[in-house]
C-alpha cells in the first residue's frame, strides 16, 4: 500500500489490557481467588516458567507511571477490567478496599486524560463461583448480573464505556471443549452450556444497565457493549459443499453466535439446529427469548490477532467424542507468527468491518485488541542502548492500521483501535513467554518499564493520526 493513510481525528487511539494479567496483588485488600490464583497455587507447573498469577506486570504498584507511559505515547483511552474477586466480597457485597482501588484508578486515569473502558469479565471467575458450578451453574449468572449492577451503581458516574465480556467464547474452549484452561475438561455439551449461560449472563447484565440508566446511575452518554475475538472464517478458494457446512459452523458459533446476541437479541437459528440434531442439550429455560433480547448493546469491540480457516473435517468426531465441524486449512500463501503459532492476515479486519456493514449495517464497532506476540524478544537488544529492536511490530501494526484506515475509507462504521498489551503482561498459562508491549517490562529488575524501538513509531502515529 504506497498511498499515506489517516485514522479520523475523533478516533479511539490506545491501548487494552486487563485486571487479572496487569494488576497483582492477588491476595490483598479483601481480594479473593479466582481460577488463576487458584491454578498457580494447585499446579505451578502449568505456566510458563512456573509464573503464577500473583504479580500480574505489577500495575497496581506502578500505575501512575504506566498511565504517564501511555499519556506520553499520545494515546486517548484504554481498556482494563474491573476483577469480580476483588470488587465484591463473597456475599456480593461491595468489598471497600477494592472499590477504593478501581476509584483511585479511574481518577488518576481521568487526571491524565485518558478515557477509561472498562470490561467486567477477562475470563476471571472467583473461584468459590465456580465451586458451585461456574457458568454450568444459571445461579452464577444471576451473581454476575447482580455483580455487574453494584459495579454500574459503583462507578456509572465515573466511567462512560463499558463492556460485559471480552472473548466470551474462549473459556466454553480452552476450559470446557478442549483441556488448554483449568479444569481442563472435554466435553462439549459442557462448553455448550457455558457458551449458553455465559449469552444469558450477558444479557442479564445489560438489563441491569439498562435498570441503572433509568435509575440515573451512569452518566449521560454512557454506552454498554461486549468485546469478542472475531476471527473472520474462510475456506478455500474453491469449496466442496462439505467445506462451505464447516465454514457455517465454525463462523455461527465463534462469530455469528455473538454477533446475532448482541444486535439481534436471539442466538442463530442454524446453529442452534445443528446442536440440537447433535443431540446437545442447551439449558434453555422457558421465557430465555426474552432474557437475550435484552442482550442488545451500543457498540461492540473486536479483537483481532487472525483469521480462521477452515475445511471440512476428515471424520465425525475427535477422540473424546464431540463432534467435529471443521478442520484447520493451511492457506498456502500464509504468514505466520511463530511465537503464537498465528496466522497474521492484517485484511482480515477489513474484511471483518465490510461484513459488518453488509449484515450489521447500524453497528458501531472498533478494534479492541491487535498485537503481535513474540517470544525470547530479549535476544533483539541493541547491545550498547539494550533497546529491543522490534521492527516487526512496526510492520504488523502498521499494515493492521492500514485496513483499518482502507476498512473505514469504503464505509465501515469503526471509531477506535486499542492496541493489546502495549506494556508487556502476564498471558495466562503462557505468562510472560510472547511479549506484546512497545514497552519493555524486565522482569529481571523489579518490572522496570523500558520503551522499546517501535514505541517512537507509535507516538508518531498516535499524535498525528498519519500512518507512516
Ligand atoms: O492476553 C490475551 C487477552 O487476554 C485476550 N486476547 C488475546 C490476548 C493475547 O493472547
Amino acid at each position: 500500500m504506497d498511498q499515506q493513510l489517516t485514522l479520523p481525528r475523533d478516533f479511539f487511539f490506545g491501548a487494552a489490557m486487563s485486571g487479572p494479567q496487569t494488576e497483582g496483588g492477588w491476595n490483598v485488600g479483601g481480594k479473593l481467588e479466582n481460577l488463576w490464583d487458584t491454578w498457580s497455587n494447585q499446579d505451578i507447573d502449568a505456566f510458563y516458567n512456573r509464573v503464577g498469577s500473583y504479580v500480574g506486570n505489577n500495575f497496581m504498584t506502578r500505575y501512575k507511571e504506566d498511565l504517564a507511559i501511555l499519556k506520553d505515547l499520545g494515546l486517548n483511552s484504554y481498556r482494563t477490567s474491573i476483577q469480580w474477586s476483588r470488587l465484591l466480597d463473597q456475599d456480593g457485597n461491595i468489598n471497600p478496599e477494592g472499590a477504593a482501588w478501581y476509584h483511585e484508578l479511574f481518577r488518576a486515569s481521568r487526571e491524565a486524560g485518558l478515557e477509561v473502558f472498562v470490561n467486567l469479565y477477562h475470563f476471571d471467575m472467583p473461584t468459590y463461583l465456580f465451586r458451585r458450578g461456574g457458568w454450568e451453574n444459571r445461579e452464577v449468572c444471576e451473581a454476575y448480573a447482580n455483580y455487574a449492577y453494584q459495579a454500574f451503581c459503583e462507578f456509572g458516574k465515573e466511567i462512560r464505556c463499558w463492556f460485559t465480556f471480552n472473548e466470551p467464547i474462549v473459556e466454553p474452549e480452552n476450559r470446557y471443549w478442549h483441556p488448554i484452561w483449568y479444569p481442563q475438561h472435554t466435553s462439549f455439551q459442557e462448553a455448550c452450556t457455558v457458551q449458553y449461560n455465559i449469552s444469558v449472563a450477558h444479557a442479564l447484565a445489560v438489563a441491569k444497565y439498562c435498570q441503572a440508566v433509568e435509575e440515573g446511575r451512569m452518566l449521560p452518554d454512557a454506552r454498554i457493549g461486549m468485546i469478542c475475538n472475531f476471527s473472520p472464517s474462510y475456506t478455500k478458494e474453491n469449496p466442496t459443499p462439505a467445506d462451505l457446512e464447516a465454514l457455517r459452523m465454525n463462523d455461527g458459533l465463534t462469530n455469528r453466535w455473538w454477533l446475532d446476541l448482541v444486535t439481534k437479541g436471539h442466538l442463530p437459528q442454524d446453529v442452534i439446529d445443528t446442536l440440537v440434531e447433535l443431540g446437545i442439550k442447551l439449558p434453555i429455560r422457558p421465557y430465555d427469548d426474552a432474557v437475550l433480547a435484552a442482550g442488545v448493546v451500543d457498540w461492540i469491540g473486536c479483537n483481532y490477532y487472525q483469521p480462521s480457516r477452515v475445511q471440512a473435517p476428515s471424520k465425525s468426531h475427535d477422540e473424546h467424542g464431540n463432534p467435529l465441524f471443521a478442520e484447520p486449512y493451511i492457506w498456502p500463501n500464509r504468514v505466520m507468527n511463530e511465537s503464537r503459532g498465528w496466522e497474521i492476515y492484517p485484511k482480515g479486519i477489513y474484511d471483518f468491518g465490510m461484513k459488518c456493514k453488509a449484515e450489521y449495517p447500524d453497528l458501531e464497532w472498533f478494534v479492541s485488541e491487535n498485537g503481535i506476540g513474540i517470544e525470547r524478544e530479549y535476544l533483539n537488544r541493541d547491545p550498547e542502548t539494550r533497546q529491543v529492536q522490534d521492527d516487526y511490530r512496526v510492520e504488523f501494526v502498521r499494515d493492521h492500521l492500514s485496513w483499518v484506515a482502507r476498512a473505514i475509507q469504503d464505509g465501515a462504521n469503526c471509531v477506535g483501535y486499542h492496541y493489546w498489551g502495549l506494556i508487556d503482561n502476564w498471558s495466562w498459562a503462557n505468562a510472560f513467554k510472547n511479549r506484546y508491549g512497545f514497552v519493555e517490562v524486565d522482569l529481571m529488575e523489579n518490572y522496570e518499564r523500558r520503551p522499546k524501538k517501535s514505541a517512537a513509531w507509535l507516538k508518531q502515529v498516535a499524535t498525528t493520526h498519519v500512518i507512516s
